[in-house]
């Protein structure tokens, strides 16, 4: 198949130095003299992406003669990070790529770090989209991903006074390198306006109307074999400005659709606990959801004639229900322009559509007022009643998508898809026997689980090189194509010699962030310590606030015999806060308070520090991750769908701290339980326990230990400027309690001493950590994606071969 070209080292001399310089004086109209950092950077990037154009065409042009069915992905986010150093590991030329730049007098690790960390998603759920990305175009399955360009993504986040405070997010302040603009490719989306019934055929006349504008950036995977696109959609107004009204001097008349356009793709969400622009983000959603239909529908007339065949050619995958109004569009698009009748419309649609599910949170699940999509969308509203009376006609006692005057866009993804996967297994079970309970009584073959997964490559091969190379050393460099091959680093764990390397590169690693965080953060940290490392959302089912209360009730400890035998301690935190969230940012402030006094405590500081970097991101993970010895996976279980940086850090060989919740149940299994230190009620006891009143206090009546915790907390121990402000975070604990801190604490601050324990016995310790490592092969996305493309989207690899190798 397509493949890298690499130009003939003996026929040009250093042939990626010549390119950027090309790139310097041609594409940037600077010279070496003159060029600044940001330039050589976009030179570098250029000259790289470069390298993946051949591969790319040849890969669609694959895809169109070999007929290929695709995978379109639709998810309002897309978590990429930066891609310097993706793209150079992804078709091998990270060593060619730096002896360039370093010939040049630049230096390699500059340029990398001066790229913007493109933040186009929340957390895991636009990951997942990213991860996924890498995979489809390593096995060689025809795909695009499509969604939006924001002009800003996720908020930066800083700490002023210990609070968060969120500035807004600039990646595309400079040129974005690695993304080809197509204005050719435009497509009007309306919003509004009324529909007219005539004749038995409906007609929407929308009130405003905005272009999407694709731009594409190629996805190259792994060796350069294929390369398939990741498309994300900018709005453009449709009439550049009213020139009637700019010479009448109404300048704001002049530019009105001009600024809706922008508003459209304006700023990512930070996820839907901020009640904020509900309309907005209701029209991103059919903004690119709408282009994306049009987009998809566009490619198969190229070599189709009859619509019925859709769902041999394109298999939409919806990333959550953020792009359920794919299913409602696509059968309007049908019936309303190619005349099927609703029935049929409504089945063939179904046939195309998978829908994935990320949460059972209520809160999370979207809800639209039916006014507000009457009024945006008032076609679309139409045939929504119609999936209902359908849905309905076949199964009275089916759940209503419309329903006291809300449209459930779950039930709506559910109802019209032929699909509906859960993130885990445990997560599956639940989907199965909660939100969707009904519907699965009625579709019993619907759900299916596909458990999630990482990319190796981006999360071992590229953000850890020393263990990379100790593992290529040992079994070969196929393991980044197949994780599997990793249960042969098994037979190791009882080599000393071998765990001594393995621990080396975990020093390595260790040593590089102690001195970022003494950079950064001003905080000397001991590498010999053990770095326990919780990083995510802020969300009070992740139980941060359960970490940072247990970590006093440790410096309790340490205070009752300042003498006695601890283990030294690192607590990392990082995570931003939804800026609506005001619980989640009190958990923030707080972990900010505890830091400033047990960093400054001279009877503790050498044994347990705390370090909170603000504005986590993919980049700080990649830094964070290789370097953590204990995971937190803490969150009461049946909350965490699945969870994917519980992955990433057992991949990097750290052992894990967690309930039975996501897919910690299946980390467990594949490193085995002697390797995983496990607390807390299962997700059965958790709503068992719910159902007593007053659990919370009974629970916290009978721990001593979370009691003083609790009551420092209260008088203002970590406060004492202002003593009551967690009255209400300790109250509500006492009182409520919804995620069982209470009732998991004691049991969690045991399995830390045990932690402790077992990170003195430095051999049994690397023993485990390098089992978590062999072990947790199966979670690469490249398993996750052949189950989807089995399972799921009854496709193959245009890679001949590929989907069989390990399936
Ligand atoms: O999706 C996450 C889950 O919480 C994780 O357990 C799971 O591993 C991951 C991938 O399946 N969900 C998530 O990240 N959600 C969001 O970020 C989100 C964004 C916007 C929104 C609602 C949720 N409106």
């Amino acid at each position: 198949m397509a493949r890298v070209t690499r130009p003939d080292r003996q026929d040009r001399t250093d042939p990626m130095k010549e390119e950027i310089l090309a790139h310097l004086r041609y594409s940037l109209g600077k010279d070496a003299e003159h060029a600044a950092l940001y330039d050589w950077r976009m030179a570098l990037s250029l000259s790289l992406r470069d390298r993946m154009v051949d591969s790319w065409y040849q890969s669609t042009k694959a895809s169109y003669t070999g007929h290929k069915k695709r995978v379109y992905y639709l998810s309002m986010e897309f978590l990429i990070g930066r891609l310097i150093e993706d793209v150079a590991a992804n078709i091998g030329l990270t060593d060619e790529a730096r002896a360039a730049v370093t010939e040049l007098g630049q230096d390699y690790d500059i340029l990398v770090h001066d790229e913007p960390d493109a933040a186009l998603g929340n957390g895991g759920l636009g990951r997942l989209a990213a991860c996924f990305m890498d995979s489809l175009a390593t096995l060689g399955i025809p795909a695009m991903g499509y969604g939006i360009r924001y002009e800003h993504g996720l908020f930066e986040q800083d700490f002023v006074e210990g609070q968060q405070i969120e500035k807004p997010e600039t990646w595309l302040a400079q040129r974005h390198a690695w993304e080809f603009e197509r204005p050719e490719v435009s497509y009007k989306i309306g919003f509004g306006g009324h529909v007219q019934h005539h004749e038995g055929k409906a007609k929407w006349h929308p009130h405003e109307t905005v272009l999407a504008t694709a731009f594409d950036t190629p996805v190259v995977g792994w060796q350069g074999r294929w390369g398939n696109t990741l498309r994300l959609w900018s709005a453009r107004p449709q009439k550049e400005f009213d020139l009637a009204s700019f010479n009448r001097g109404d300048y704001l008349a002049a530019s009105r659709s001009e600024a809706l356009a922008r508003t459209i793709c304006r700023v990512l969400y930070p996820d839907d606990t901020t009640e904020s622009g509900k309309e907005l983000r209701l029209k991103q959603e059919y903004f690119f959801t709408a282009a994306s239909i049009h987009d998809l529908l566009r490619r198969f007339f190229i070599d189709h004639d009859d619509i019925r065949a859709l769902p041999d050619a394109a298999a939409i995958q919806l990333n959550d229900t953020h792009p359920a109004i794919a299913g409602p569009e696509l059968v309007r698009i049908l019936v309303d322009i190619h005349g099927l009748e609703m029935a049929e419309a409504i089945e063939l649609a179904r046939r195309c559509l998978g829908y994935t599910n990320h949460t059972l949170l209520p809160e999370a699940l979207e809800r639209w007022p039916e006014w507000l999509l009457g009024r945006v969308l008032p076609r679309h509203l139409e045939i929504i009643r119609s999936i209902e009376d359908s849905q309905q006609s076949h199964h009275p006692d089916s759940p209503r998508i419309l329903d006291h005057g809300n449209v459930n866009m779950g039930e709506l993804a559910f109802i019209m898809a032929h699909k509906v996967n859960g993130v885990s297994a445990l997560h599956t079970d639940l989907v199965k026997s909660t939100v969707f309970a009904d519907l699965h009584r009625i579709h019993p073959n619907r759900i299916v689980n596909q458990t999630n997964g990482i990319t190796p490559r981006r999360w071992l091969y590229e953000c850890n090189p020393a263990l990379s190379k100790l593992i290529t050393r040992e079994i070969g460099d196929a393991w980044p194509a197949d994780l599997d091959q990793l249960s042969r680093l098994r037979d190791r764990s009882g080599d000393h010699g071998f765990l001594q390397e393995f621990m080396a590169a975990k020093r390595v690693n260790k040593e590089r962030l102690s001195n970022w965080v003494q950079e950064h953060c001003g905080i000397a940290i001991d590498p010999d310590a053990m770095f326990d490392v919780q990083i995510k959302r802020i969300h009070e089912y992740k139980r941060q606030l359960m970490n940072i209360l247990e970590t006093i009730a440790f410096w309790n400890e340490i205070h009752a015999n300042p003498n006695g035998n601890w283990t030294p301690r690192v607590k990392i935190f990082g995570g931003k806060a939804a800026p609506g969230y005001h619980v989640a940012k009190q958990i923030i402030r707080l972990i900010n308070d505890v830091a400033g006094v047990l960093n400054n405590d001279p009877v503790t500081k050498d044994l347990l520090k705390i370090v909170y970097p603000p504005n986590y991101n993919v980049t700080m993970a990649e830094m964070l991750i290789p370097a953590a010895d204990l995971s937190e996976q803490i969150s009461t279980a049946g909350k965490e769908a699945s969870g994917t940086g519980n992955m990433k850090f057992a991949l990097n060989g750290a052992l894990t701290i967690g309930t039975l919740d996501g897919a910690n149940v299946e980390i467990r299994d594949h490193v085995g339980p002697e390797n995983f230190f496990l607390f807390g009620l299962t997700a059965a006891e958790v709503t068992e326990r719910r159902s007593h009143h007053g659990y919370a206090r009974a629970a916290i009546e009978q721990s001593p230990r979370m009691q003083k915790v609790l009551a420092q907390i209260a008088e203002g121990r970590f406060s004492p400027e202002e003593p009551s402000r967690y009255h209400d975070l300790v109250g509500n604990l006492w009182d409520h309690d919804h995620f069982l801190v209470s009732c998991d604490f004691d049991t969690y601050f045991d399995m830390q001493r045990r932690a402790d324990e077992a990170f003195t016995q430095t051999s049994s310790w690397a023993a485990m950590a390098l089992n978590n490592t062999a072990g947790v092969g199966w979670f690469s996305s490249d398993r996750t994606i052949r189950g989807y493309a089995r399972d799921i989207w009854n496709v193959g690899s245009a890679i001949d071969g590929e989907l069989e190798q390990s399936a």
